[in-house]
């Protein structure tokens, strides 16, 4: 190795020590979930804040959408509450949830099937322990292409984006861990203590203004959607795994641990 090469190489080398944790697109994919699903132990219970956005983000002044009461989604009977461009609801729960094994959190929205593809508009999903402080599930997406107001999307190109599945679309908070999220890791955002969700809704445009996945790609979907019930329409958020369960499991393994 050339003297210029080796000091490329160790240039390279520590530029990747010192950079934060980057979350790698491996092709994964989230799990789906029914809402009947026996998994899911706990449902939203209030709306802590709603800002819905405009029906097209492109006149910021014009209508915003407005299908559906904000309560509209809580429980888990929940209806669409629409969210608009850019739009966000914040939903708080009863019981604190926690990064337990496997799937963690599920987003139901009212996506339907066609075929292999889902008619759905999608969200970003953020979790907080203080309501003031919010860490975003590392997005994925693979759809490079522009999806039109009325067009289907494959939800295998998608990855953490609410809305990807027909029937409610499963996050692993562990995920936050592995993208080394700033306020995880300074414990502003406690995985062991998620009080709160908020969902954002994606700008499908793929022009200026568009909204970006955790790798700086935008976010294809449906796109203009200048209707009361445009943006992300969530119908429940649910839990999987609870902080009062995780600890139980977690004081039974340390004493389980003194007898091995
Ligand atoms: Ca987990
Ligand atoms: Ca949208």
């Amino acid at each position: 190795m050339t003297r210029l090469a080796t000091t490329v190489t160790l240039a390279l080398l520590l530029t990747a020590a010192s950079a934060p944790a980057q979350f790698a697109d491996t092709g994964q994919v989230n799990a789906a979930y029914d809402r009947d699903d026996p998994a899911l132990v706990i449902w939203a219970s209030s709306v802590v804040e709603i800002q819905r956005g405009p029906i097209d983000h492109a006149d910021p002044d014009g209508e915003l959408a407005s299908h559906g009461e904000p309560t509209d989604l809580l429980g888990p009977d929940g209806t669409a509450v629409s969210l608009g461009d850019h739009g966000w609801i914040t939903v708080g729960f009863d019981e604190p949830l926690a990064d337990g094994p496997g799937d963690d959190l599920v987003v139901f929205e009212n996506g339907f099937a066609a075929g292999g593809l889902v008619y759905a508009e999608m969200a970003f999903v953020e979790v907080s322990t203080d309501g003031e402080t919010f860490a975003r599930l590392p997005a994925l997406c693979r759809n490079g292409e522009p999806t039109g107001s009325y067009d289907a999307v494959d939800p295998a190109l998608y990855y953490n984006l609410a809305g990807n599945h027909v029937g409610g679309t499963a996050y692993d908070l562990q995920d936050l861990m592995v993208a080394g999220d700033p306020a995880v890791i300074s414990g502003e955002v406690d995985l062991l203590a998620i009080r709160y969700v908020r969902l954002v809704d994606v700008i499908g445009d793929l022009g200026p203004g568009g909204t970006v996945d955790h790798l700086g790609r935008p976010v294809s979907d449906p796109y203009p959607t200048a209707f009361a019930s445009g943006g992300f329409d969530a119908t429940g958020v649910a839990g999987i795994n609870l902080q009062s369960v995780r600890t139980e499991r977690q004081s039974w393994t340390a004493v389980k641990s003194l007898f091995d």
